[in-house]
């Protein structure tokens, strides 16, 4: 497979080089991508040294697939430019998201969803996916009538800038802002930009692709999305009410089965998922399972994954995957 990594030198696209690495993705030819400004940087594959190249250099070079991390805009121009050229297009973007004839795929979830006709594949938001990928199971058992979900976000999210920001800030450095208030010994409770019903974009995600992926309307969900100062990974209390009872043995098996989740969870030996442990791993982590005694059929999941990895560029990589062992790549 030829693969073109579009924004390459960002800290998605960082990620998405090591985990097709890592992986042992069938890269016969690594084409790393980024803006004019940064063609002609280096980055590493495998212990090999490859240049950096614009879009129009890579679409000439014909890639098998290109995995897109360099943020909505460019996605919107250049995706499907490369589709019209037969690449098939795996977007980390939001910009294919909810365009109806756009798949938005997490493998463990939905990949029954993709055909030899999808050209752009969208790539969920990181606070989805590792949500979905715990929903799923109890969702088939007990049909969820209603998600409450609230987000604790580590800054490698918003970016390198982000990263620098709160490093500069506990190393007591003045520097760029990536954030409007500072975020060391700060939590902020904004991610993405504010909508006209008082909900930011990122929780507008969470509610809206979440009923995409899971392939039901009917799903209530109510987010409520934070920044905090963490690195490793992404972190989510949630809350969710069935139709049906629920036997609590029976939901730790369920998530136990399910491909990609790892339950840990016992309180006895202060045993729960945190972001420093998920960090560099590709699966999402559960723990604190236990019923809300508030309320009928409903519990409560703390729900951990590293966002760099299963939220953005292991989850990319999957569906590539996927794709390639079902014969979903044109020849
Ligand atoms: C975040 N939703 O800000 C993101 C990145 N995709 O954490």
């Amino acid at each position: 497979m030829k693969v073109a990594v579009v924004g390459a030198t960002g800290l998605v696209g960082s990620v998405m080089l090591k985990v097709l690495a890592e992986r042992n993705f069938p890269v016969t030819e690594l084409i790393p991508v980024a803006s004019a400004k940064s063609a002609g940087k280096e980055v590493e594959f495998k212990g090999k040294k490859y240049k950096v190249v614009t879009v129009d250099d890579a679409i000439a070079m014909k890639p098998d697939v290109a995995l897109f991390s360099a943020g909505g805009d460019t996605s919107l121009a250049e995706a499907p430019r490369f589709a019209d050229a037969g690449v098939v297009v795996i977007d980390n973007s939001s910009a294919w998201r909810m365009d109806p004839t756009k798949k938005l795929v997490v493998p463990e979830v939905n990949a029954n969803v993709l055909t030899v006709n999808d050209k752009i594949i969208a790539n969920p938001n990181c606070s989805t996916i590792q949500m979905v990928v715990v929903l799923k199971p109890l969702h088939q058992k007990y049909k969820i009538k209603r998600v409450v979900v609230s987000t604790y976000q580590s800054v490698t999210g918003t970016g390198v800038k982000a990263v620098d920001q709160l490093m500069n800030e506990r190393n007591g450095i003045e520097g760029p802002m990536a954030y409007p208030y500072p975020i060391d010994l700060n939590v902020i409770p904004q991610i993405d930009v504010f909508q006209d019903n008082g909900y930011t974009k990122e929780e507008m995600k969470m509610i809206l692709e979440t009923q995409k992926i899971l392939g039901d309307n009917s799903i209530k969900v109510t987010a409520t999305t934070v920044r905090i100062p963490v690195m490793g990974g992404h972190s989510e209390a949630v809350n969710i009410e069935f139709e049906n009872d629920f036997d609590l043995a029976e939901v730790r098996s369920l998530l136990e089965a399910q491909q990609g989740v790892i339950v840990q969870d016992d309180p006895a030996n202060l045993v729960y998922p945190m972001p420093k442990d998920a960090h560099n791993k590709d699966e999402v982590f559960v723990g604190r399972i236990r019923r809300d005694e508030s309320q009928d059929n409903t519990l409560n999941l703390w729900v951990v994954a590293d966002n760099l990895r299963k939220g953005a560029a292991t989850n990319a990589v999957q569906i590539a995957e996927y794709l390639l062992k079902e014969g979903l790549l044109p020849a």
